[in-house]
C-alpha cells in the first residue's frame, strides 16, 4: 500500500476554493496536514467559518486551520469577496458546528514554517489563492524549500491573456498572481518545485449548465451541497473576466489525475511587479526562472472526476476514480 501524500492547502475562501477543500478531503491517498487561509478573494471571517464547517461535515476536525495576516497591494472587488458568504448560509452548513476545529494562534506563513520544519517527509503544497503566505515563508526561511516536494498553484496566465480588468492594468495578469505581484515573483524565483495551473489550462473548464446538471443528477448530500455553492456563480456577467471556471478545482484534481490526462510545459517564466502589467507571468529566457505549468488537460475527464468525487455521503471516502 502506498502511503498518503502529506498536503498543506492554502486557499483564499472563494466559492471554488471551498469546493476544492471539499474535493481535496475526498481524494484518495491524501493526508491534509493543515489548511491556511489567504484573506484575498474573500473576507477572512467567512473563509474561516466555512472551512471549519466543511472540516466538521466531512469528519476532519483534527485538521488545524490558520488564518493569514499578510495582504497584497491589489485588493479583489468587494462583490467577489462577499460572494462566498452564502456558503455558510446554506441549510446544511448552518446546521453544522465549527468549534471542534482548532484555529492556530500563529499567522498562516508562520504556521507553514513550523509545519514544514516538523514534517518527516517533503510536503506537497496546494495553493488556490495568491502566493503571499508561502512566498513569505520561503523568503524568510529559504532552507525550507527542501521540505517542499512540490507546489501546485492556481495562478498565472503564461501564453494566454489574463483575467484582471482594472483601470491601471493591461489585462495580461491572472488575479491570484496580480493580488500580490512581488509574492508571485518571489515564489517563481524561490527555486521551489513549482507547477502552475494557469488560465492556459483552466480556460477549457467553464462552469457549464451541463456540468451542473450532471452533478445534480448524482442526487447525494455531497453533490447537492456542491451544486448549491456553484449555483451562486451563474449570475456572473457572461464575459471572459467574469465567467466562473473550475480554476481551483482543476488545481486540486492535479494531485490525483493520471499523467496521461494532462500536458505539462517547462520554461523560463518572469513576473512583472509594476504597472501596467503587474502580476503578468510571461516567458523570458533572460530574467525568468525555470518552472513548469499545466498547458492543457482532458476537460471531459476532469469534469467526470469532479462529479465522481463530489458525490456520496459526507462521511464516506470514495474509492479511486477510474474512467
Ligand atoms: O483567477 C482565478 C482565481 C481562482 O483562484 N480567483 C477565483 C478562483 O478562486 C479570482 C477570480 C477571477 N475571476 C473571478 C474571480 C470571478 N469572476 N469571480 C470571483 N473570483
Ligand atoms: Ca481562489
Amino acid at each position: 500500500m502506498t502511503s498518503a501524500t502529506p498536503v498543506i492547502f492554502d486557499h483564499d475562501g472563494g466559492i471554488d476554493d471551498l469546493l476544492s477543500l471539499l474535493l481535496l478531503l475526498r481524494l484518495p491517498n491524501i493526508d491534509v496536514l493543515g489548511v491556511t487561509i489567504t484573506p484575498a478573494d474573500c473576507y477572512p471571517d467567512d473563509a474561516l467559518l466555512s472551512t471549519r464547517k466543511i472540516l466538521t461535515l466531512t469528519g476532519n476536525t483534527h485538521i488545524p486551520v490558520s488564518v493569514g495576516q499578510l495582504t497584497g497591494p491589489n485588493p479583489f472587488p468587494p462583490e467577489w469577496r462577499a460572494q462566498p458568504k452564502m456558503c455558510h448560509a446554506t441549510p446544511v452548513m448552518l446546521r453544522t458546528a465549527h468549534d471542534s476545529v482548532k484555529v492556530e494562534p500563529t499567522a498562516a506563513h508562520e504556521w507553514m514554517q513550523s509545519a514544514l520544519v516538523s514534517a518527516s517527509s517533503p510536503v506537497t503544497i496546494l495553493m488556490t489563492g495568491p502566493a503571499t503566505n508561502l512566498a513569505t515563508a520561503l523568503t524568510q526561511q529559504p532552507e525550507l524549500v527542501s521540505k517542499v516536494s512540490k507546489v501546485v498553484w492556481m495562478g498565472g496566465a503564461v501564453k494566454v491573456k489574463g483575467n484582471v480588468a482594472m483601470h491601471d492594468h493591461d489585462g495580461s495578469a491572472e488575479w491570484n498572481a496580480y493580488w500580490d505581484p512581488k509574492a508571485t515573483k518571489n515564489l517563481v524565483d524561490s527555486g521551489v518545485n513549482l507547477l502552475l495551473v494557469p488560465l492556459d489550462a483552466t480556460n477549457d473548464l467553464p462552469v457549464s449548465w451541463d456540468f451542473l446538471q450532471k452533478l445534480a443528477d448524482r442526487n447525494t448530500p455531497v453533490s447537492d451541497l456542491a451544486g448549491q455553492f456553484w449555483a451562486s456563480t451563474v449570475t456572473a456577467i457572461p464575459s471572459y473576466e467574469f465567467t466562473y471556471f473550475l480554476w481551483d478545482i482543476l488545481s486540486t484534481c492535479i494531485l490525483a489525475i493520471p499523467d496521461a490526462k494532462l500536458s505539462i510545459e517547462t520554461g523560463q517564466v518572469a513576473v512583472s511587479t509594476t504597472t501596467p502589467n503587474a502580476g503578468q507571468t510571461y516567458l523570458c529566457d533572460e530574467t525568468g526562472s525555470q518552472i513548469s505549468w499545466v498547458s492543457k488537460v482532458d476537460a471531459d475527464y476532469v469534469r467526470a472526476m469532479v462529479v465522481y468525487y463530489l458525490s456520496g455521503e459526507f462521511s464516506e471516502t470514495p474509492v479511486t476514480f477510474v474512467n
